[in-house]
């Protein structure tokens, strides 16, 4: 099979949520020689894409988008271990949740392994996150960064509920707040009052980078 063969398998095939087939087709590639990054951003995320595009057009619906998911999910977990394969010395500690009333995972997921790829220590608080399960997690784990992560419209607004408990319990001075996800942009984020957003995981892990070396600057001015 050629590369574009299994690029284009890969793309079919979690477009259709077959995950034995991504499975095998990402074992495939790898085998091959193929970068993990080439399977994700060149097949993986552009069929989740297509996928987002035909549930807005009501070609697809939630059983698609599910099985999608999964198996894309299947294939990152192959993935994980070779795109977090840097050994960097730890940088910083990162708490990060999808927030309450959303189940989305998968972007927050690579979010996560790109942080830990980069040396961040990532405390994941999963999907659904309340407002007291981040607080907790801020108080307890004393991170650089908590990272807020919404899927839809109508969960964004919980990134006000998270930045006001903040307020509320103290701790908004004490931890630098990143936000993201699919509907979110930079205007919303600095509506919210979030320090950073990103657009993607590599932006992600670049900003946060950025807002730790900018902290850690001004305490020591
Ligand atoms: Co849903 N879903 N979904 N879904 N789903 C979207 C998000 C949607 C855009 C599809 C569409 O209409 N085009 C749409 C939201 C519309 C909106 O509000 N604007 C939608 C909808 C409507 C819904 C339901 C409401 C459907 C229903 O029930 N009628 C429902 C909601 C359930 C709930 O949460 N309460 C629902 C359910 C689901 C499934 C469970 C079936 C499944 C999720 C499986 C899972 O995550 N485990 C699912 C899926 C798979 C999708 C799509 C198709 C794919 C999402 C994805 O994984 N993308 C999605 C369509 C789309 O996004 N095009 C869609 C790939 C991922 C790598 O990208 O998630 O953008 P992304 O993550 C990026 C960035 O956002 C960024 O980096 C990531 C990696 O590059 N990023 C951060 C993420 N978090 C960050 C945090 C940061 C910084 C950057 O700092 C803290």
């Amino acid at each position: 099979m050629s590369a574009e063969e299994i690029i284009k398998g890969l793309y079919d095939e979690t477009l259709v949520g077959n995950a034995p087939s991504v499975l095998e087709l990402t074992k495939r590639g790898l085998a091959e020689g193929m970068g993990p990054e080439t399977i994700l951003y060149e097949a993986l995320i552009p069929a989740l894409e297509e996928v987002g595009a035909r549930f807005e057009r009501g070609d697809f619906f939630v059983p698609e988008m599910l099985i999608a998911g999964k198996a894309m999910s299947g294939a990152l977990d192959i993935l994980r271990p070779l795109l977090a394969e840097t050994g960097a010395e730890t940088i910083g500690t990162f708490v990060m949740g999808t927030v309450k009333g959303d189940v989305h995972d998968i972007g927050k997921n690579l979010v996560n392994i790109m942080l830990e790829g980069a040396g961040f220590e990532v405390i994941d608080l999963g999907v659904q996150t309340s407002p007291e399960k981040f607080i907790a997690a801020v108080e307890e784990h004393k991170p650089d960064i908590v990272g807020f992560s919404a899927f839809l419209t109508t969960t964004m607004p919980m990134f006000k509920v998270n930045m006001h408990e903040l307020t509320k319990a103290g701790l908004r001075d004490k931890v630098i707040v990143m936000v993201g996800g699919a509907p979110v942009t930079q205007e919303y984020a600095d509506a919210v009052g979030a320090d950073g957003f990103a657009a993607d995981a590599s932006t992600a892990v670049r900003k946060a980078k950025e807002l730790i070396a900018q902290k850690r600057a001004a305490q020591n001015a």
